[in-house]
């Protein structure tokens, strides 16, 4: 009967732990000036390696473009812009309009939505070859998007490093990203923080990143 009653307790204490580990790890990981909300792996081991294959067939992967100095650059990391309405989207003085919707991406901008209590329009993908592949400092500011919305970032395959930096103070966060994860930023975030995926030579697996994003209402993109 102890033994019975002693193991009750330990049960309660870990789920207590497990509770308490849960609300921790959603802590705001930024000291000011914004949130941004680490889960952890949100997606098992299996359907996470079963989603990174489907969206690394299915979705239509183009090089990025930016124009940087008046010179047009052709990256090696490839991205695909999607969402409810073929949103004009422009980032780097390149616009781009999204593609409809595949039945995996719906699947996983559900579990985004689930956990951030808010639904999205829009998902912009990057597929970083390998660990030297990465994104400069930026934030994600464009007048398309939601001001102080919800941008949900999911990760799946290689785990890489993702940083914040203060654009005044110049202090830096950063949060190893794995697979399966998810990441939300909000609130003045996007004026505050700049982000960046620092490139390295430790990592030689490929990663796939999708971010969903609140756009806008657009004026409907005429067919020419
Ligand atoms: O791949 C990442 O985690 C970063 C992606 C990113 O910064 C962006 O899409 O704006």
């Amino acid at each position: 009967m102890f033994a019975v009653k002693q193991g009750v307790y330990n049960a309660s204490k870990i789920f207590k732990s497990m509770e308490l580990f849960a609300i921790d790890s959603q802590q705001n990981r930024l000291p000011y000036d914004g949130c941004a909300y680490y889960y952890g792996p949100i997606i098992d081991p299996r359907a996470t390696t079963s989603y990174y294959d489907i969206l690394r067939s299915e979705i239509d992967w183009r090089n990025d473009e930016a124009i940087i100095f008046g010179k047009r650059i052709i990256t090696k990391r490839k991205v695909a812009w999607y969402g409810d309405a073929p949103y004009a989207y422009t980032y780097s003085k390149v616009t781009k309009h999204a593609l409809s919707w595949t039945p995996t991406l719906e699947a996983i901008k559900g579990l985004a939505e689930e956990k951030a209590q808010v639904k999205f329009n829009s998902c912009l993908l990057n597929l970083y070859h390998t660990g030297t592949e990465g994104m400069a400092w930026h934030s994600d500011g464009e007048k398309e998007l939601v001001k102080h919305g919800v941008i949900a970032s999911m990760s799946l395959g290689a785990e890489r490093k993702f940083a914040f930096k203060h654009i005044r103070t110049k202090e830096t966060v950063s949060i190893s990203l794995q697979s399966g994860s998810l990441l939300t930023m909000q609130d003045q975030t996007q004026d505050y923080w700049q982000h960046r995926l620092p490139p390295t030579k430790k990592v030689t697996t490929p990663r796939i990143n999708l971010t969903f994003r609140q756009m806008r209402a657009q004026a409907p993109v005429l067919n020419t």
